[in-house]
């Protein structure tokens, strides 16, 4: 970890307010051993997860060890469960819940003392040329721009990070694939899953044509960009700035070369969940060996 806050030495207390914990608590009891923190959108994916890595880790290590399956602090904002060395907690939507996230998470782990974790985001994407239930592991973040920045306005002045990952890392992720459609590519993170992904079947009359569309679209893929979400950009870059290894791995839900709308069944889309979920838990697997 670098780049920490130096404000953070004079509070009291620190209260982790979306989490529900706060540095009065005895957080090294439960948080000293943590490696890993997998996120993703949904508080079911979550738990999901959190089952999935007690069975196949408590296979290899002892289920004894990851006995706690209740969400940690509280559950308004986000689910946080904590089995062995992992971490599974859901981040929301869109780049500012999860920031917010990554900010209390990152100040939760400097407070116990775990300053090398491996962050994680296990999610869903459309797939650029690609078909669902594919896995994208993200060598770069790419902005709405097509640029490989995450811009925030600080102070009332546009600040930019640069969004690479790890190039170690994401090769390590992606040679886990067993039999997995694992593929490495550009991402592209945006803050609107309708017009500002190119879709056609939003509320508002979009104002562009569907020519348009598919000539962005192209024009992504000949980028390297292989899937579209809406977290990438910032998490690249908060990993880059905070020297934490990091990764994206996405499941694709659709080829958007091919449409616009998500109409796989709720049982597709989990066997398209579980293949991200797989190749984040082989990689696991691989580090804990
Ligand atoms: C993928 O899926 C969500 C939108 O449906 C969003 O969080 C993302 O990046
Ligand atoms: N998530 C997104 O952000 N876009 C998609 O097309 C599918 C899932």
């Amino acid at each position: 970890m670098k780049n920490i806050n130096p404000n953070l030495k004079s509070l009291p207390v620190d209260y982790l307010y979306h989490l529900g914990l706060d540095t009065s608590m005895d957080l090294k009891k439960i948080f000293a051993d943590t490696r890993f923190v997998c996120m993703g959108g949904s508080a079911e994916r979550a738990k999901t997860f959190a089952q999935k890595i007690k069975n196949e880790l408590g296979k290899q290590f002892g289920v004894q060890h990851f006995g706690h399956l209740e969400p940690i602090g509280k559950t308004e904002r986000f689910s946080l469960y904590k089995v062995g060395p992992v971490i599974s907690v859901s981040h929301g939507m869109g780049m500012p819940s999860m920031t917010i996230l990554l900010h209390e998470i990152t100040k939760l782990l400097y407070y116990v003392g775990c300053f090398d974790p491996i962050y994680l985001r296990i999610g869903t994407s459309g797939g650029i040329g690609l078909p669902g239930g594919a896995v994208v592991v993200t060598e770069e973040g790419l902005s709405g721009k097509l640029e490989p920045y995450y811009e925030l306005p600080v102070l009332g002045e546009m600040r930019r990070y640069p969004t690479s990952f790890d190039t170690k890392l994401i090769h390590a992720i992606a040679a886990c694939g067993n039999g997995l459609n694992v593929h490495m590519g550009k991402t592209m993170g945006v803050d609107c899953f309708y017009e500002g992904q190119g879709r056609l079947d939003g509320a508002l009359d979009p104002e562009y044509s569907e020519e348009q569309k598919f000539v962005f679209l192209r024009k992504l893929h000949s980028l390297g960009a292989r899937n579209i979400e809406m977290e990438a950009c910032a998490f690249g870059a908060f990993c880059h700035r905070a020297g934490i290894k990091g990764a994206v791995i996405c499941t694709t839900l659709l080829n958007r070369l091919q449409g616009d709308q998500v109409t796989s069944t709720k049982e597709e889309l989990a066997a398209f969940s579980d293949n991200s979920q797989q190749l984040a838990i082989n990689f696991i697997k691989s580090e804990l060996l």
